[in-house]
């Protein structure tokens, strides 16, 4: 049978830093095109990630993390501006919040929303946290009565749980339009971007305080002419002590990163990696960039 896909659109999703937005998006794609750890702020920059069913394709826009005014920290107001580019562009928004947990920054998305009057569904994720049914049941009346608010769907990203539920109801409310992105396309960035986000989530992952937020990873080299990649990677720090930190001692918590990484460039690739890293600092001030 012929496909005849006349549903498409771009969804913004949206919410504050750790609900699970990123961990959403690969879910519903059936692919890692966006980064994940369990530290707020992972997410950087606003990466597609696009979904081709039989009769429509969505086009789901991953997002920084949303901070209230109060709670801005860090990069967070550039952040903030990166999410709020993504609405420009939305036919429809996810909002995305966490089970039973209602804080100043949503909030503050929902009145974002009511200033562009952008339609929304309420994604409330991690339900899986929750064994009481009910509880979740009352968090779900107590926020769904909001002028912005669509629907309303509990969903585990995690764990993969009422998704498809999702998709039809996304599905429902975007436009009739021909689709954009050709179909095996399932994201914006390319292989050099998404290498070197695999190493930021290794470093992020593996970091505390302020330093996962201090990294910059750069790709010098690739070459895949051969049986195995060769990859060289920087990662820049703006401190020697920071320097000194990732290398760890003899070498052993950058061994750890840069095999994790490793595998899992194997896997995007599909091909075996030879990764060689580097570490270096440069002087506050200056642009961690080449
Ligand atoms: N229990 C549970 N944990 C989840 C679920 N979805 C995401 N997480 C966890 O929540 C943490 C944050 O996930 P992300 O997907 O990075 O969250 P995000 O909203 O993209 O975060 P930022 O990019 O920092 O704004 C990770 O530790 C995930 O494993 C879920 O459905 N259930
Ligand atoms: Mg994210």
């Amino acid at each position: 049978m012929t496909k005849k896909v006349n549903k498409s659109g771009y969804v913004a999703v949206l919410g504050r830093p750790n609900v699970g937005k990123s961990t959403l998006v690969n879910a519903l794609v059936g692919e890692k095109v966006s980064i994940v750890t369990s530290k707020p702020q992972t997410t950087q920059l606003n990466i597609l990630g696009i979904l081709h069913n039989r009769e429509s394709q969505i086009v789901f826009i991953d997002t920084p993390g949303l901070l209230s005014e109060r709670q801005m920290k860090y990069n967070s107001k550039a952040l903030n501006r990166e999410a709020v580019n993504a609405l420009s562009q939305a036919d429809l928004v996810l909002m995305v919040v966490e089970a039973n947990i209602w804080k100043r920054a949503d909030d503050y998305i929902l009145e974002h929303l009511k200033e562009i009057n952008t339609n929304a569904i309420l994604t409330v994720n991690k339900v899986d946290r929750f064994k009481n049914k009910n509880s979740i049941l009352d968090f779900l009346k107590d926020h769904s009565n909001n002028s912005q608010i669509i629907e309303t769907v509990p969903v585990s990203a995690l764990y993969n749980k009422n998704l498809s539920r999702l998709t039809t109801v996304i599905e429902r409310h975007l436009p009739i339009q021909t689709p954009k992105y050709k179909e095996g396309m399932i994201t914006d960035k390319d292989t050099d971007f998404r290498i070197t986000e695999i190493m930021r989530e290794r470093l992020m992952h593996h970091l505390r305080d302020e330093l996962p937020y201090s990294v910059e990873c750069q790709l010098d080299h690739f070459d895949d002419k051969k049986k195995i990649v060769m990859i060289d990677l920087m990662i820049r720090t703006q401190k020697p002590a920071h320097k000194k930190i990732i290398i760890g001692k003899a070498g052993k918590l950058l061994k750890v990163i840069a095999t994790e990484a490793r595998l899992e460039i194997e896997n995007l690739l599909n091909k075996k990696v030879f990764l060689s890293t580097q570490v270096r600092s440069v002087k506050k001030g200056k642009s961690l960039r080449a």
